[in-house]
């Protein structure tokens, strides 16, 4: 039978909400913190326990290539993940599995379409903390094998239209890569929204008294881009992307959302919102499409 994509997801990974649920792979540990985005991971854990799904495919922010996109290429990865600008709340002991040859699979459509592709196959690969905060907080069983896409940096290198056309041909590789390998496949797009973030932490990191949204402007851009795919108007969000990533700061110019919207075939049906919240003034919302129907 083909495969298909069974839900896509906006999965953001900032670590604070692994150090605040104080999972047994993470070395530090919190009273509490980032509750509404917390709680809204729990909502959406639970929606996918209602489906079968073979394997998660996530594209990360934190992965950054500027020459194509790299696949994860080796069968198991096991290490010790610090977090560069955060390491007293993320030092997190990491063991996941891929899809190797789901992941081959979408870097050889990639190339048939044009796209520059390369497997990484060095064992001693450190995979991004992105990819673990997200693939954690959406799946913390890991029971499930990941391919693992790094970000192409178009939007630095050129311009959020250049990201926007890249991204679409990758989501068309990815969908005919799922539907040529039989499996049920999960997209996650792990990245926040307005992501302009200050540049001092308070002594207790998970002080909620000092989280809020770096300003009002940012919230605006956030509420905007959340009614419009909450309302099923995704093709009107990809036509202003350019505006909202540049206006927000937004971690969007990683290419990870605009993948995820095409390869869902820009959805014109609502998306579930599982929870919006702040991290260090960033903007982030875990939210959900399911293209046959709600679980
Ligand atoms: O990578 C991140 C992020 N995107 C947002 C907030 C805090 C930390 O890390
Ligand atoms: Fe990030």
């Amino acid at each position: 039978m083909e495969g298909r994509i069974v839900a896509g997801l906006l999965a953001p990974h900032p670590p604070h909400l692994v150090y605040a649920e104080n999972p047994p792979q993470n070395e530090p540990t919190a009273e509490c913190g980032w509750e509404t985005l917390r709680w809204g991971y729990e909502r959406l854990r639970k929606d996918l326990e209602r489906i079968d799904f073979d394997a998660i495919v996530i594209l990360s922010p934190h992965w950054q290539t500027y020459v194509g996109h790299h696949f994860l290429g080796v069968p198991h990865f096991k290490s010790l993940s610090v977090d560069p600008v955060f390491p007293n709340l993320f030092r997190y002991h990491y063991e996941l599995d891929v899809d190797v040859d789901l992941a081959r699979a979408i870097a050889q459509q990639g190339s048939d379409r044009g796209l520059v592709t390369k497997m990484m196959e060095n064992p001693d690969f450190r995979v991004d903390y992105g990819t673990i905060v997200s693939c954690h907080l959406t799946r913390p069983e890991w029971d499930k094998p990941i391919v693992s896409i790094s970000s192409c940096r178009s939007t630095t290198y050129y311009s959020v239209e250049v990201m926007a056309e890249k991204a679409k041909v990758l989501a068309e590789a990815t969908k005919a890569a799922v539907a040529e390998s039989g499996k049920k496949v999960v997209l996650i797009a792990s990245n926040s929204l307005s992501h302009r973030h200050f540049t001092t932490e308070s002594s207790v990191p998970e002080d909620m008294s000092k989280e809020h949204i770096m300003h009002h402007g940012q919230y605006l851009w956030d509420m905007r881009a959340i009614e419009l795919l909450r309302h099923g108007k995704t093709q009107q969000f990809i036509d202003e992307m350019p505006e909202f990533t540049n206006q927000a700061i937004s971690e969007t110019d990683a290419g990870a959302l605009s993948w995820m919207l095409q390869a869902l075939d820009v959805p014109d049906y609502e998306a579930e919102l599982y929870g919006y919240g702040t991290v260090i003034g960033t903007g982030n919302a875990v939210m959900g499409w399911f293209p046959g129907g709600a679980s």
